[in-house]
């Protein structure tokens, strides 16, 4: 074996992609195994690889860990990317709940029906520009340092530059009103393990068409 974390999971971004920003964060490399058809999913419900039958999964320091959550919060605590005490957690937990918020929205966009789209759309990006977006930059304005917990990277940074650049593909202005979140991202993005990541030919996956849906359907669709 490897050594390496085994991400089982569609070739799409869907609920893994935030575990793949953790983990290139943390600068661990991983392997994924994808599932093109049903049947790829059948045989690892059935072989009790999955404690609730569903993915993501991930093979890890001998375990199969199964919930996005749970597996985040697994990857944060070993590489230390969650905060040094109690309290920084806490805060670490509330931001990132609502990064997972807001994130859930973006991704939902392509799954809308026609005629929901444009209402979904007004809404989602209602959300990031006036209910998530300015709870981050008030943050970063109040306290003055550049990562939002505890000066130093975790993975409140890491799941927010990867929601900013998420709702940026759908307005690439979206951050006009926000000068430190600017800021924060250009900082962020340059950190030697997640600019690489930001690099073609890494394992961070293009946004989401209606192809990947319409193949992912296949699969998880009962
Ligand atoms: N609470 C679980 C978690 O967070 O891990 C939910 C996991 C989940 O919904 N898994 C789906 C699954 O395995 C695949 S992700 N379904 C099979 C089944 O039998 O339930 C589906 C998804 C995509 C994109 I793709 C956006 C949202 C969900």
């Amino acid at each position: 074996m490897s050594g390496k974390p085994k991400l089982h999971y569609f070739n799409g971004r869907g609920r893994m992609e935030p575990i793949r920003w953790l983990l290139a964060a943390a600068g661990v490399e991983f392997e994924e195994s994808y599932l093109e058809k049903k049947e790829d999913l059948t045989k690892i419900q059935t072989d009790g690889s999955l404690l609730f039958q569903q993915v993501p999964m991930v093979e890890i320091d001998g375990m199969k860990l199964v919930q996005t959550r749970a597996i985040a919060n697994y990857i944060s605590t070993k590489y230390n990317l969650y905060g040094k005490d109690v309290k920084e957690r806490a805060l670490i937990d509330m931001y990132v709940e609502g990064m997972f918020d807001l994130n859930e929205l973006l991704l939902m966009y392509v799954i809308q029906p026609a005629e929901k789209k444009q209402e979904y759309f007004a809404n989602m990006m209602d959300k990031a520009e006036n209910r998530y977006f300015p709870v981050f930059e008030k943050v970063l304005k109040d306290h003055g340092k550049d990562f939002l917990v505890g000066n130093q990277l975790s993975r409140a940074d890491v799941q927010l530059l990867e929601v900013i650049l998420m709702a940026e593909e759908y307005k690439p202005d979206i951050l006009a009103k926000f000068p430190l979140l600017q800021s924060f991202k250009g900082r962020v993005s340059n950190i030697p393990t997640i600019k690489k990541f930001l690099q073609p030919g890494s394992q961070r996956k293009p946004q989401t068409t209606e192809e990947d849906v319409a193949r992912a359907m296949k699969i998880f669709r009962s």
